[in-house]
Formats: C-alpha cells, sequence, structure tokens
C-alpha cells in the first residue's frame, strides 16, 4: 500500500508543487495511493521519516522524503512503467527539476504569494507569516503581490521560453508521451491553479495548449483538483 503525505491548506485545497511531481509520477506508473492531508503545522505527521517537508511517501515499510528521491524510488521499487528510461532521461528530467525549483518557481512565488496566503489554514497562518516573512521581508503578503505583479507575471512567461521552445515541436517536454520533465513543469502550474486566479498565460501560448493536455492526463487526475 502506497500513502502520499499531501499539503493541505483551507477547504482541503493541495497544492504542493512538488506533491504534484509524486501525484504525476504514480499516475503515470499506474499506481494506486491513498493521501494523507498534512498543514503546515503538522510535522509530527511526517516525523516518522525526519521530514520537515512534504511530500512524503509510504511504500510499504519503507517511507521516502523528498519528491526526487521519491520517483527515483518509485523506479526502483516497481520498474514496470519507468520515469526514467535511460541515463540520459534521467539527466534530462534532473534538469528539468533543477530549472523548475531555481527558476520557474522563484519567479511564480511573488506573484502568487498573497492569494497563496488567503488560502493557508488559519491555524498555520502565524507559522506561515513568520517563515515566509522572514523571506520576503514583510508579512504584508497582499501588497507584496501587488507590487510583484506589475513586471511579475511578463517575467514568469519569459522564464518559461526554454519550454516554449521544446513545446513548439512536440506535444510533451519528454517527447510524445509526458515524463518526469513535464511533470516538473505541471507542478509549478498546479501550486498556481490551487491557490491563485491570476491569469498566467496568453490563450495562445503553446504552453497554455500544453498545460490543458497535462491537465487532461490521467483522467483528468489534474483537472479534478479544487482550483483557486
Ligand atoms: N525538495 C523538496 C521540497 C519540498 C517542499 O518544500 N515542500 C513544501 C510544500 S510545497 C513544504 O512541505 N513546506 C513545509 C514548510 O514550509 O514548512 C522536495 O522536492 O520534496
Amino acid at each position: 500500500m502506497i500513502t502520499l503525505y499531501d499539503l493541505s491548506l483551507q477547504n482541503d485545497r493541495r497544492p504542493s508543487p512538488f506533491c504534484w511531481r509524486t501525484k504525476f509520477a504514480l499516475a503515470h506508473k499506474g499506481l494506486k495511493w491513498t493521501e494523507v492531508p498534512v498543514g503546515f503545522t503538522e510535522k509530527d505527521k511526517i516525523a516518522f521519516v525526519a521530514s520537515n517537508t512534504v511530500p512524503v511517501l509510504k511504500d510499504g515499510e519503507t517511507g521516502v522524503k523528498d519528491s526526487w528521491a521519491i520517483a527515483i524510488h518509485l523506479d526502483k521499487a516497481h520498474p514496470d512503467k519507468p520515469l526514467f528510461k535511460s541515463e540520459m532521461a534521467l539527466s534530462y528530467a534532473r534538469f528539468a527539476n533543477g530549472f523548475v525549483d531555481t527558476v520557474v518557481q522563484p519567479a511564480l512565488f511573488p506573484i502568487v504569494v498573497g492569494d497563496l496566503y488567503e488560502r493557508v489554514r488559519l491555524a498555520d497562518q502565524p507559522y506561515f507569516q513568520e517563515s515566509r516573512g522572514k523571506r520576503l521581508g514583510t508579512t504584508d503578503f497582499a501588497a507584496f503581490q501587488a507590487k510583484a505583479r506589475e513586471k511579475g507575471v511578463a517575467a514568469f512567461r519569459g522564464v518559461l521560453e526554454p519550454a516554449r521552445r521544446v513545446l513548439k515541436e512536440q506535444p510533451f517536454l519528454a517527447g510524445t508521451h509526458p515524463a518526469y520533465p513535464d511533470y516538473a513543469l505541471a507542478g509549478a502550474f498546479m501550486w498556481a491553479r490551487i491557490i491563485s486566479p491570476l491569469v498566467l498565460l496568453d490563450g495562445d501560448d503553446v504552453v497554455h495548449a500544453w498545460r490543458e493536455r497535462m491537465l487532461d492526463l490521467y483522467d483528468g487526475l489534474a483537472r479534478k483538483a479544487l482550483a483557486a
């Protein structure tokens, strides 16, 4: 039995971009799983793997923390329908993962942080203020977000250019079929979709068409999630 410990906000919204990578990876492999919602301050639920963050996966008796480690674990423990079919596929996925972690998500955070804060469970809001306030240098997340959006939406679209170039040539980042590079980028878009009504992409952007395909995958797994 596989259990995913997943970040939960008000109304049980599930926005974590890293948890979405894991959900897409599990669906890719045709594995079934159950989910345990975890609030920002419910660290006790994930203490069994000494983690402060989700996703955490419990696969039988094995606990794994960190979305990338989980992906590696899944291919080892369940070799059918591999996430990484070759060393090159693994390397490309690692690159895409790093691109999303260090470029895409940091471009997204300032333009959605106010909307995110509004949806954090009330009990978790002081923790969020303290932790994210330190990072941003303010706890007025609404004002920070408004200012960031003046240039931030255009900047966000700009950082997607490497993905856009690929998606002009093929339906998925991984080629004719989706794989981990797609799941990494789609995780970032799921994060935004679930916490904010902000329109991120032009309708005629190839990234927009790709995002629609990602929402449809695996019986609409992503589309079914409660959006903002
Ligand atoms: N490198 C980790 C990052 C995980 C992460 O930062 N998760 C966030 C949710 S999106 C979290 O659990 N944050 C808890 C906190 O901020 O206290 C991974 O890939 O799993």
